[in-house]
């Protein structure tokens, strides 16, 4: 008796985890839409700029922040479900001055690519979405954001999909230090480090 409450149990995990996992699928995009701005020039987007920069430079005071977008898999409908959503940004040149964090907001206005400045910049979430260790002088490196709450409720309706923002935190940059990364855009040559949206679902 106690041997096949185990095996029906373990059964039913299996049904549970293993099945659903099986059917899923893997979306893959790499057309992106971004851009970024800089305190220090606020009527300038680099909409075509063949990277994506964020944190602090110190040498010219300038701040910078980046923002991306992608249209999503038209086969989605509200009832697809999102098992785990990754903004993957290559970063070319990591901070050199010190360690740093990047975080990604949710963008709650419309923008365009290239009208975005510093100062039509979109409201976005006070909620983070996600945030990732940037490590002093780590260079050509694959940094990845779970955003899978955030797809799902594009693809369920809930929320507008206009992207995020990619910031380094204020609280980071009043410790000063030289924090400016670069990470490439939709626009590099090289089109294997453009960034991508992984999108795992069923
Ligand atoms: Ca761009």
């Amino acid at each position: 008796m106690r041997y096949s409450v185990i095996i029906y149990s373990l059964l039913f995990l299996f049904a549970l985890i293993i099945v659903p996992l099986a059917s899923a699928e893997i979306w893959v995009s790499n057309d992106s839409r971004d851009t970024w701005i800089e305190i220090r020039n606020k009527s300038n987007g680099e909409g075509s700029s063949s990277i994506l920069k964020t944190g602090f430079d110190f040498a010219s005071k300038n701040l910078f922040k980046s923002f991306i977008r992608f249209d999503l898999n038209q086969n989605f409908t509200n009832n697809t479900i999102i098992h785990e959503a990754k903004l993957e940004l290559f970063l070319g040149f990591g901070p050199d001055g010190r360690n740093s964090t990047n975080q990604i907001r949710r963008v709650l206005d419309n923008w365009d690519e290239n009208e975005l400045t510093w100062n039509n910049q979109p409201s976005v979430s006070k909620q983070i979405t996600d945030f990732v260790l940037l490590v002093k002088d780590e260079n050509d490196v694959w940094i990845s954001f779970n955003v899978t709450s955030d797809i799902q409720g594009f693809v369920n309706g809930e929320q507008d999909n206009f992207g995020w923002m990619i910031e380094e935190p204020v609280y980071n940059i009043i410790n000063m230090g030289d924090t400016e990364a670069k990470y490439k855009s939709d626009e590099f040559g090289n089109s294997s480090v453009r960034p991508m949206l992984v999108i795992d679902y069923s």
